[in-house]
């Protein structure tokens, strides 16, 4: 019988799957060694086909609010399943998950559901171009929104992480569609609109972003993008695929009382399986096909499972509200850590907000991609893996945001900071 160690496990996908990974995020290149292999997950623990068990804090990079195998959710799944795993017809799941998105956010006055961010976005982008008829697209250096084409242009996440700039297999067409201005800086963005008048269909942002490591955005800088937007009759989306109902049991836009045109869901609304959705106004969502000409399809769209899952973690949020103690344990870790750093002379800056953080080895604050990418990622490495040496799991790249969850406790927090401060002595 073949052995079921990480090791053998990665010398065995290595022979069938491009890099031994389904995602490169996940290779550890950027981090040194081999993936771990997990084989299960419990609150906030995963336990490693090496029999180890590890504190997380990636969370399946952002889907799991409410930790692992959140009972409810299982019980959901479970129950989904057995009713039937998909029928690509209408079930009445959909229409109840579509209505608490729409409930839940009042930009979003229709949605639809599909299976990934990617395709969300590839939606909106699509939907951008047909109603506005303009080509070009304004995304943020470092900004990643999955990986379809057009988007693969100065894109953060595992670009970034694997120094791949632009990705091969983009036409020069497609990519000159694409313009890019630095985040937080609207100077920028005013520059690109003004050079391309009447050409830009939307500006495309994560209103907090996450892929180039936790970056928030300063003070103004998204209302500012929805001024620029209407002055140049271009539409406004938010890819929300990490922030939606992470900081608050609705969209970041309507927390920070900027309204998009368009936003991108993912991660959270699937409570783990793959589920996402574009929505917004109703103008908008109506030029999709049925109704309208922009076509979209997908036969695992609203999955019954996967609505199943997505739904039940909504209604938890709503009714637990763990939004509080999530943005109070994040910030006593990213307090500690900035303590046990200055302790050890070691430059660091945590970024945070609510629960979401990333520590940046460099000083002072992160604003954009030209900050981030002077934080010292041997540094990042060699933190990460002290940081497993002592059984806690972080995002296995700097350019990504670490999660905490409602699983997580004090304890946990405390546990993190013990091994950080002996990461930061070791290394
Ligand atoms: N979008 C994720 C990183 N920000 C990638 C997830 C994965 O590759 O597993």
């Amino acid at each position: 019988m073949p052995s079921s160690s990480s090791a053998s496990l990665f010398s065995r996908a290595s022979r069938v799957i491009p890099g031994g990974v389904n995602s490169p995020v996940r290779a550890f290149r950027a981090v040194g060694g081999e993936p771990v292999f997990m084989v299960r997950g419990h609150g906030a623990r995963l336990t490693t086909a090496d029999g180890a068990e590890l504190l997380d804090f990636c969370g399946s990079w952002g889907p799991l609010i409410l930790g692992h195998a959140h009972p409810e959710v299982v019980e959901a799944v479970a129950r989904a399943a057995a009713d039937g795993m998909s029928f690509g017809a209408c079930t009445p799941g959909e229409v109840e998950l579509a209505e608490t998105l729409c409930r839940l956010a009042p930009s979003l006055e229709m949605v639809r559901l599909v299976s990934s961010g990617t395709e969300a976005v590839m939606t909106a982008l699509r939907l951008a171009r047909g109603f506005t008829s303009r080509a070009k697209i304004l995304k943020f250096d470092g900004g990643y929104h999955g990986h379809s084409d057009s988007l693969l242009v100065a894109a953060g996440s595992g670009l970034l992480t694997h120094g791949i700039a632009d990705s091969a297999g983009v036409t020069p067409g497609t990519a000159a569609d694409t313009l890019v201005a630095s985040y937080n800086d609207l100077e920028s963005v005013r520059a690109l609109l003004d050079a391309n008048r009447g050409s830009v269909a939307a500006i495309l942002v994560e209103p907090v972003a996450g892929n180039m490591g936790l970056v928030p955005p300063a003070l103004g800088f998204l209302q500012g993008l929805r001024v620029l937007a209407d002055a140049a009759g271009a539409l406004l989306i938010f890819d929300e695929v990490i922030t939606g109902f992470r900081f608050g049991p609705t969209t970041y836009g309507n927390l920070c009382g900027v309204t998009p045109d368009l936003t991108t869901l993912g991660k959270i609304i699937g409570g783990g399986l793959p589920l996402a959705a574009v929505g917004g106004r109703a103008e908008i969502m109506q030029r999709l096909a049925p109704l309208g000409p922009v076509y979209q399809a997908g036969t695992l769209s609203g999955n019954p499972v996967a609505v199943a899952a997505g739904l039940t973690t909504l209604r938890i949020l709503e009714r637990d509200n763990p939004y509080p103690e999530l943005a109070r344990l994040g910030k006593l870790l990213a307090d500690g850590l900035t303590a046990a750093a200055a302790a050890h002379g070691r430059k660091l800056h945590c970024a945070r907000l609510g629960g979401v953080f990333t520590p940046f080895f460099r000083a002072g604050p992160v604003r954009n991609l030209r900050d981030a990418k002077t934080s010292d990622t041997a540094a990042y490495a060699a933190f990460f893996q002290n940081m497993l040496a002592r059984n806690i799991y972080l995002p296995p790249a700097q350019f990504e945001a670490a999660f905490l969850s409602a699983a997580h406790t004090e304890a946990d927090v405390a546990a993190y900071l013990a091994a950080a401060a002996f990461a930061m002595s070791a290394s």
